[in-house]
């Protein structure tokens, strides 16, 4: 730009830089303010909560300006936008982050601490936002940050659920599930929008209409919800850049409901009305099993079509001409659940844009991409053709015509090879016929990126191997990351501050490959010593934090062996489990000289079963079974200890990790398409207990393997163990079988014995103790 324009522009953002101050007066006269007007409370009588919500509207304003200044310049710009569309954001805590990332973090510590308050405290006040399960959601979460840090235009759309994640309660060591209704007590970070809200249509019919001598397909709708939007802003570190993460809640429509009043069941029309609500009512929490639930696929649709209109109000606001639209718009797919995004963009092109059938694919095909983050081919998503039919009929008309036009050019590409195309096929045929979401994906998208190098090596050569011979050229992977923001700054302030002193700078903290220049110093005993001291004092205040959740006194002199992430069989929580009771009988079984010699440890085991899955939940009681008897048995005192903290969820992260001296990530090599704990435990000094999967093979290959501990078979070995394991389970069964047999034969010809007592007793004896 140059000229009037430019100067324009200059004069425009100068004056938008910082209208609000951040000097201790400012920020103390903001912060009374929002205690005596947006709380409440009068000014000179308010407590912690009151203080802390009072704070969080001050950094919401800040926010905001920054928010509306990124919003003009990117409107101005009109650059292409990046929309990230996920049903799930694992975001946690919002405070301390966003003070950060602002760069006010002192500012308003001093301006609490002359109010008489304590910054850290008032940041333990705000409960997690748990708008996710596991994995995805956090690093959809940690994707936000770096989004903004980078400067990009990115959006970020999903679900508004009043009912997070599920809360963790153990009673008895049995796991149970409360609800976590996280809005009860309001939520600063978010922005009601009720004039950004667009209309829903679920189920009814497709008509077919005359339109300039041709045929067009109207969806009349049976039911209408209106998507509000909510907006949530994310401030980048060391930018101003401030983006938008849009979450849809539903609300009753009244364009649709106006009928349902007049025939005089007002009490009934106004419940009904209610229920429209319950779309974004509740996060589904299984984090693999799809159950092919209506509620979970309205979910899936609604908030994919209110983003949607979204996008194209916004791209219309500026450009009227769809030829343009892949130059102003990428949508990246989270994993397959926003996947119906495919068919809603050709549906809205061809019957409400009328764009032809080609055009729209073309778009189509440039606009989406998407990440998987699975390996198991079970863990695909499906959805019944008869549930899809019901509630959206159009859409599954859009994806049989798309699986059409796919057959054929699979037909010319490898002829009539049946199997492949059945394989191939985005319709699954079979006793319930359904739509692979995944084919779906991969048939629409440029891209199909896989989270970790070995990851992408799984999809190339089993789950998606068809796919990779016609499609080479879409198959990539980004190997995950954590944002160092959330898992170092905010969480470990005290090794920040140090990495920063022996760097002689904190430019690391928007450039990660800035720590390699602590390798300098790694020998240097001054920096050994101050790295020994913050340790000591995480795991001070970790010992703490689990005394105040289990009551367990645990010595911060001990080693901590910690493993904390959702439950599975694949994550192999019961082989750490069985390897602490190996540990506790061979401690039992030594000398008291060679007790002396072992290095006391208290392991930890946290996190979440899917309330469905039993087997996880029976390793929870397991742990808190074993836990209990080396926990009370005075022969072992302080060698070993067994502690399971409840309710694991990011802030308990953020505590944890910095305590942590080993860490385990041993899933059966080839199960975790990733894996993220691991790169926030060891941006903490912490040591990793690992087995060659996911991303840990890349970290392996930086660290070297001699500084962790690499076990456990590797990713090429597993199927020929299992094949082995299967052999010895079939033997062992057959064993089985045959003895119940026997069994079965011993009873029977014991009783036969005492009934029949005058038969000939040697003869029946003698056949007995032969077969048994
Ligand atoms: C959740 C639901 C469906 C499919 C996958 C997930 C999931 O959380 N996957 C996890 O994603 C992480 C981020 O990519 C990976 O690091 C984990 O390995 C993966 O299990």
């Amino acid at each position: 730009e140059s000229g009037e324009g430019k100067a324009k522009a200059e004069r425009m953002f100068s004056l938008m830089d910082g209208f609000l101050k951040n000097d201790p007066i400012s920020l103390q006269k903001d912060i009374l303010d929002h205690v005596e007007y947006t709380v409440a409370r009068s000014r000179f009588s308010f407590d912690d909560f009151e203080a802390y919500q009072a704070v969080s509207h001050s950094v919401r304003d800040r926010l905001i300006e920054r928010w509306h200044d990124t919003h003009a310049y990117f409107k101005r710009k009109d650059p292409k936008r990046l929309y990230f569309f996920s049903l799930e954001f694992l975001m946690g805590r919002s405070l301390s982050n966003s003070v950060i990332n602002l760069g006010v973090r002192d500012q308003y510590a001093d301006a609490l601490n002359q109010l008489g308050f304590e910054f850290e405290v008032l940041a333990e006040q705000e409960g997690d936002a748990a708008q996710g399960n596991g994995g995805l959601a956090r690093l959809s979460a940690c994707q936000m940050d770096s989004l903004a840090t980078m400067d990009f235009p990115a959006w970020g759309y999903g679900l508004r659920y009043q009912y997070g994640l599920f809360r963790q309660v153990i009673l008895d060591g049995f796991q149970h599930e409360q609800p976590d209704y996280w809005l009860n007590f309001g939520n600063p970070w978010e922005i009601e929008r009720i004039h950004v809200s667009y209309a829903v249509k679920f189920y009814g019919t497709v008509e077919e209409q005359d339109l300039n001598g041709g045929k067009r397909k109207v969806w009349v709708p049976g039911e209408m919800v209106e998507a509000v939007a909510y907006d949530n802003p994310i401030p980048g570190y060391g930018t101003r850049n401030t983006i938008n993460l849009r979450l849809w809640a539903a609300k009753p429509s009244d364009l649709y409901d106006m009928e349902s009043y007049g025939t005089g069941d007002y009490i009934n029309a106004v419940i009904n009305r209610q229920k429209a609500e319950t779309i974004s009512s509740v996060l589904y929490p299984d984090d693999r099993s799809y159950q092919g639930k209506e509620l979970r696929l309205k979910q899936q649709y609604f908030f994919v079509s209110a983003s949607v209109q979204d996008i194209i109000r916004r791209f219309k606001d500026s450009l009227n001409d769809f030829n343009q639209f892949p130059e102003k718009v990428a949508l990246q797919l989270n994993d397959t659940h926003p996947s119906l995004a495919i068919p809603e963009v050709m549906r809205v092109l061809v019957d409400e844009e009328f764009l032809s059938w080609k055009q729209a694919w073309d778009i189509v095909c440039k606009i989406f991409s998407c990440t998987t983050h699975t390996v198991v081919p079970e863990g695909l998503e499906k959805i019944p053709v008869d549930l899809l039919g019901s509630v959206l009929p159009r859409h599954l008309q859009i994806i049989f015509d798309i699986n059409f036009s796919f057959m054929e050019e699979l037909k010319k590409h490898f002829g009539l090879d049946f199997n492949r195309l059945s394989q191939m096929s985005i319709v699954e045929e079979g006793a319930v016929k359904s739509i692979r979401m995944a084919n779906l994906s991969i048939v629409c998208c440029h891209t199909v990126n896989g989270v970790s190098r070995v990851h992408l090596d799984i999809l190339k050569t089993k789950v998606f191997k068809d796919f990779y011979e016609l499609w080479p050229q879409k198959f990539h992977y980004k190997t995950n990351g954590v944002t160092q923001r959330r898992w170092l700054v905010v969480s470990n302030p005290g090794l920040c501050g140090l990495i920063s002193k022996w760097l002689g700078t904190d430019a690391w903290i928007r450039d990660m490959d800035l720590l390699m220049g602590l390798r300098d110093h790694a020998g240097d005993a001054e920096l050994q010593q101050e790295w020994k001291m913050v340790r000591r004092i995480n795991k001070i205040r970790l010992a703490e934090f689990i005394d105040a959740m289990t009551g367990m006194m645990v010595s911060p002199d001990a080693m901590f062996d910690v493993q904390i992430k959702r439950i599975h069989e694949y994550k192999r929580q019961l082989l750490n489990i069985l390897g602490i009771i190996y540990r506790y009988d061979c401690i039992k079984n030594m000398k008291e000289s060679d007790r002396r010699k072992v290095v006391p440890r208290v392991c930890i085991i946290g996190g979440k079963a899917a309330p469905g899955y039993d087997m996880a939940k029976k390793i929870i009681k397991l742990c808190h079974a074993v836990g209990e008897t080396i926990n009370n048995d005075s022969d072992i005192d302080d060698l070993l200890k067994l502690v399971f903290i409840p309710d694991f969820n990011v802030s308990v992260a953020e505590l944890v990790i910095p305590g942590s001296d080993l860490s385990q990530h041993i899933s059966t090599a080839g199960h975790e398409a990733s894996g993220t704990g691991s790169m926030k435990f060891l941006m903490n000094g912490c040591l990793l207990l690992a087995t060659a999967d996911g991303a840990t093979i890349e970290i392996i290959e930086e660290i070297g393997e001699d500084n962790m501990f690499l076990f456990g078979a590797k990713v090429h070995e597993v199927p020929k163990l299992r094949e082995k394991a299967e052999n010895h389970r079939v033997a062992l069964q057959f064993a089985r079988v045959l003895s119940q047999i026997c069994l079965g034969w011993y009873v029977m010809a014991t009783l036969a014995m005492r009934i029949t007592s005058n038969l000939s007793v040697t003869l029946l004896k003698g056949v007995v103790t032969s077969i048994s």
